[in-house]
């Protein structure tokens, strides 16, 4: 049993300078990170209840630390995790390795192991999208380690059998093993970063709010300070999806590849989609994860080509009936062709607050469909593909809500922090935040109070019909603790769902409610 414990240790200790060398060796070849590439297959791979249980449960777990940005924290702790997982792959590596060898007198054979196991260990880190790039760099690596083992688990015998001070021994071998792990992963990581700050893609530009002021700004009803901003800078906008990196895509290769049910194929390049007229729209994204008050949800001006103008010049076929999109990380949904044509507001989206996409944002294009959650809504797109039937995108065969239909949702995001002076004379506490129905508007707020009636809330003119309303509510203060409730209606009147419920499958539902003083 020493033998495959010693060599878990020793896999552990070596998978930090291989990661790091993997860092690097990504960077320079331009492929993805191993590890992000093994845990990013794994979570396609993964149940659909397994992974959706996870996601609840950091976002869970982010929102009881009361963290600023979930979205943010939840990718650093996805990418934590991949780390932990690679090197826990290293110490099976360590473990297996060991376990074998020592069934295996001659040298030769013990190095084959070696090989073979490294072989076998890499397979799940290869990078399927740069195959050839990343089959050179992988295997080589994971071989690299298994060999070096190999002659360590040498050493380590003899520094076991030296006839006298068999600690010490033992010990320099580990120290040395360790340090020159250390100095590698170092050298590793601060070239790797060096190689990265020389990228820089595009997304220089001012943005189209830093130069234009609000289509509302001369709204009477102002938001209560600490409302969260109307617009969502963009680099503050949520950012949701299956990659740990996002792909990373040349605009000089790039083509829109439309196909499927066309009387011919049609390539679009990105200058060709922009020569259209633009189309723009303010729009609030929302995630079906977002649980009510959370923060997966932004809004910012939309810019892009109306998809039912593409398909003027695309010649479908009778049969066709949907549009399957292809996005470069695999991801897909499916829309129907009569929602496309019915609505001008669905569109290609290729910049957000009058710049070129970011790369998290799915640079270099997207689509907007009003009134669906997130999921709906491919970022990164490459292709479309018209069909002849209705066809299960990525998060609903993973068992969520086929429809994804935005809830109605009201959400208090702030209260106070004192009471003021009303111009009537009368002290008030003011109360304020948003209210979300997808393309669906908002007709009304009503704020209660303990147990006291619901009474209306002002409305701030939305950006736009597709966007979240802001609202304010001027409550006649009264000493002591109270709780403070919220609920939206539509634009057709309907009111929201008070019933929670939590994001899976059809979206957070429930009545926000706080209490104050906090
Ligand atoms: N290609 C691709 N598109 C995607 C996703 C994805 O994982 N891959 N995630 C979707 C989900 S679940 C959401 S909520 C939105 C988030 O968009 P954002 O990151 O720009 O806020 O992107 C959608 N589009
Ligand atoms: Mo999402």
């Amino acid at each position: 049993m020493r033998g495959p414990l010693t060599g878990a240790g020793l896999g552990l200790i070596l998978s930090a300078p291989l990661a790091a060398l993997f860092f690097l060796a990504a960077k320079l070849l331009s492929i993805r990170f191993p590890p992000f590439v093994g845990f990013e297959r794994l979570s396609r791979w993964l149940p659909g209840a397994w992974v959706t249980w996870g996601i609840d449960f950091m976002v869970g777990v982010l929102r009881r630390f009361r963290v600023e940005d979930t979205s943010r924290a939840a990718k650093v702790a996805e990418q934590a995790l991949a780390l932990a997982l690679f090197v826990f792959a290293c110490a099976v590596l360590g473990a297996v390795l060991f376990a074998g060898a020592a069934h295996v007198r001659r040298r030769g054979w013990k190095l084959a192991w070696g090989a073979v196991v490294g072989v076998g260990l890499s397979l799940p880190w290869l990078d399927e999208r740069r195959l050839a790039a990343s089959i050179g760099l992988v295997p080589s690596g994971f071989i690299g380690m298994a060999l070096l083992l190999v002659w360590l688990k040498e050493q380590w015998r003899k520094a076991s059998q030296a006839v006298q001070a068999t600690r010490l021994d033992r010990r320099r071998l580990l120290i040395q093993v360790g340090g020159s792990s250390a100095v590698l992963t170092l050298a590793g990581v601060v070239l790797g970063r060096l190689a990265t700050s020389r990228e820089g893609i595009g997304g220089a530009g001012v943005p189209w709010s830093a130069m234009h002021p609000l289509p509302n700004a001369d709204d009477p009803v102002q938001p209560v300070p600490g409302t969260r901003a109307e617009l969502t800078a963009v680099e503050r906008h949520y950012r949701v999806d299956i990659n740990l990196s996002p792909p990373q895509i040349n605009e000089v290769s790039w083509r829109l590849k439309v196909d499927g049910l066309v009387k011919q194929h049609r390539q679009f390049s990105l200058p060709e989609l922009r020569a259209y007229e633009p189309t723009h729209q303010f729009v609030t994204l929302s995630c079906i994860s977002n649980p009510v008050a959370g923060d997966l949800i932004g809004t910012t001006r939309w810019t892009g080509v109306r998809l039912s103008r593409l398909l003027q010049d695309v010649e479908l076929l009778p049969d066709a009936t949907h549009l399957k999109m292809h996005a470069a990380d695999r991801y897909d949904e499916v829309i129907d062709l009569e929602r496309v044509r019915a609505d001008p507001r669905i569109m290609l989206a290729y910049a957000w607050d009058g710049l070129p996409l970011s790369p998290e944002h799915g640079y270099p294009l997207r689509i907007y469909i009003p009134d669906v959650y997130g999921m709906k809504q491919p970022k990164w797109i490459v292709r479309i593909e018209a069909i002849s039937r209705a066809e299960p995108g990525y998060w609903v065969r993973r068992g969520w809500d086929p429809k994804a239909q935005v809830q109605t949702t009201a959400v208090i995001d702030v209260i106070g922090p004192t009471a003021v002076r009303a111009r009537t004379g009368e002290w008030v506490l003011p109360v304020g935040g948003i209210a979300h129905s997808g393309a669906r508007g908002i007709s009304r707020v009503e704020v209660q109070v303990d147990d006291g009636p619901w009474d209306l809330a002002r409305l701030r003119r939305p950006l736009s019909q597709t966007t979240w309303v802001i609202w304010r509510y001027e409550w006649p203060f009264r000493e002591g603790r109270h709780s403070f409730a919220v609920r939206a209606f539509d634009r057709g009147g309907a009111p929201q769902e008070v019933t929670p419920a939590p994001p899976h499958p059809s979206g957070a539902t429930g009545i926000h409610r706080r209490s104050w003083p906090a």
